[in-house]
Formats: C-alpha cells, sequence, structure tokens
C-alpha cells in the first residue's frame, strides 16, 4: 500500500455525467479517509488569469488560433503541476474533472496533429488511472442538449469521441497509466457503481513515485 495520494482523472464526451461522477467519488472518499486526505480539481480551471482567458473563448467572447488556445489549455494544467505533485507526495487523494486527454482530443479534432496536441503536456504528473466515460453524442444530446459554448456540437463531439478512444488505445498498449472505459449512457446508479469499482481497485496501489507524463514520446523523436 502506497503512503501518497493516488490520482484520479475522469475523463470523457460532454454531458457523460464527469462532473457529477467525480463530486460522487469526492464526497464518498472524503467519507472513507477525511475532508484534508482528498481534493476535488477541474480543468480548464476558470477562476485563474489564463483560465479566464479560455473561459471567455469559451463563450465565443474572445478568438484566438486553435494553437494558442491549446496552449493556453495546457500552461492552466501546469499553473498548477506543482501542486498536484506536492499534495500526492503528501497523502492526498486528488480527483480530477478532465485533464490532458480532453486538450489532446478537442484540439486535434480541429485538425491539428495528434502529435503536436500532446507534446506541450508532455512531462506532467502522470494519473493512476483515467475513468472515460463513453456515450453516443445521440444519448449525451438527450440530458438536456448541448449547451451555447464553442465545442458543443454534435458533430465535433463524433471527432472527439474518436480521438478518445485512440488515445484509450494508445493508453492500453503503453501501459503508463491505466485507462477504464466505462458505459455512462446507463442509468446515474449503474454509472456510480462502475465508477466506483474501478476507484477502489487502483486505491493505494500506485508506485510510490509519481510518474512524468508521456516521457515516452520524447525518447521517439
Ligand atoms: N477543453 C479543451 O478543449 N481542452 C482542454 O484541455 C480541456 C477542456 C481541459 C469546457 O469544459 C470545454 O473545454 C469542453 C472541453 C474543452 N468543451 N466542450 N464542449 P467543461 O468541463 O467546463 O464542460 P462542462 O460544461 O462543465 O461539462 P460537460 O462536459 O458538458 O458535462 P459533464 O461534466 O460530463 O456532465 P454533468 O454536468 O455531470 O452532467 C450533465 C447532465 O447529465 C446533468 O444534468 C446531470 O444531472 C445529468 N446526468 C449525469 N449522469 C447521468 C446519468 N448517468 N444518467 C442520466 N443523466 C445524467
Ligand atoms: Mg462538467
Amino acid at each position: 500500500m502506497s503512503a501518497r495520494g493516488t490520482f484520479i482523472v475522469i475523463e470523457g464526451l460532454d454531458r457523460s455525467g464527469k462532473s457529477t461522477q467525480a463530486g460522487i467519488i469526492h464526497k464518498k472518499l472524503a467519507e472513507r479517509f477525511g475532508d484534508q486526505r482528498v481534493k476535488l480539481i477541474k480543468f480548464p480551471d476558470r477562476t485563474t488569469p489564463i483560465g479566464k482567458m479560455i473561459d471567455s473563448y469559451l463563450r465565443s467572447q474572445s478568438d484566438l488560433d486553435d494553437q494558442a488556445i491549446h496552449l493556453l489549455f495546457s500552461a492552466n494544467r501546469w499553473e498548477v503541476a506543482s501542486s498536484i505533485l506536492s499534495d500526492l507526495q503528501n497523502g492526498i487523494t486528488i480527483v480530477c474533472d478532465r485533464y490532458v486527454y480532453s486538450g489532446v482530443a478537442f484540439s486535434a479534432s480541429k485538425g491539428l496533429s495528434f502529435d503536436w496536441c500532446v507534446a506541450p503536456d508532455v512531462g506532467l504528473p502522470s494519473p493512476d488511472v483515467v475513468l472515460f466515460l463513453d456515450i453516443s453524442p445521440e444519448a449525451a444530446k438527450l440530458r438536456g442538449g448541448y449547451g451555447e459554448e464553442r465545442y458543443e456540437k454534435e458533430e465535433m463531439q463524433r471527432r472527439v469521441r474518436e480521438n478518445f478512444k485512440q488515445l484509450g488505445k494508445e493508453q492500453k498498449t503503453t501501459k503508463e497509466e491505466s485507462w477504464v472505459e466505462i458505459d455512462a449512457g446507463k442509468g446515474l446508479a449503474s454509472v456510480t457503481e462502475d465508477v466506483w469499482t474501478a476507484v477502489e481497485k487502483v486505491m493505494g496501489q500506485q508506485a510510490e513515485d509519481v510518474q512524468k507524463l508521456w516521457m515516452h514520446r520524447l525518447k521517439q523523436s
């Protein structure tokens, strides 16, 4: 059993229930280990100066080149990377609502190359598990429809889903961190049960050192 915290990432399509599940896991873990031992974080973090630029872009209140917004999303993670690392090392478990996988899946769906999209996130703290909430764009749409933000269009969501699946495939090959696909189209109780089963499986099983994400990609080039 490792003394450091576990880094749990929740990813998935829009309306797949990421924020709902992140909240539930955070609550359950806090009940089990205490409030001080578990933190809930979310990307984009719209509260920082970089996050405010992202928020304005997502609401179509400002325009940016695809490359520029991609780098801002990554910088928004780097600005808290050292605090994630120190929390994990201090035994705090982190539940993270979206991470690098959203970064690559969304930007690549706009036509940027996969490798280019991956590069700025290389070296960030590596999650111990990625719970990918999978849902068809049609089923997601039934959950109140897509909102008003820039990427909330069915066609784009379809391409984003393919990109997530590609990342999952690569993850399984490299075994760098574990990728668990969860059918998020089911009812809330059933999805919650599947998510909790996956969380319980990884809690405390991680290596003592936090790995740096996707470092093997640097060695390839
Ligand atoms: N983005 C990016 O491009 N690059 C990056 O690096 C990052 C993000 C990090 C904003 O993200 C955008 O940023 C996003 C990706 C891009 N683009 N889009 N589009 P965001 O995280 O701020 O988006 P959000 O609006 O907060 O979350 P969401 O993805 O749309 O929703 P969700 O968190 O997955 O779902 P939810 O809010 O938990 O649930 C949605 C509804 O479904 C709600 O009414 C629930 O009560 C209901 N629900 C939940 N679970 C169920 C089940 N099982 N059954 C039925 N109903 C359910
Ligand atoms: Mg959300």
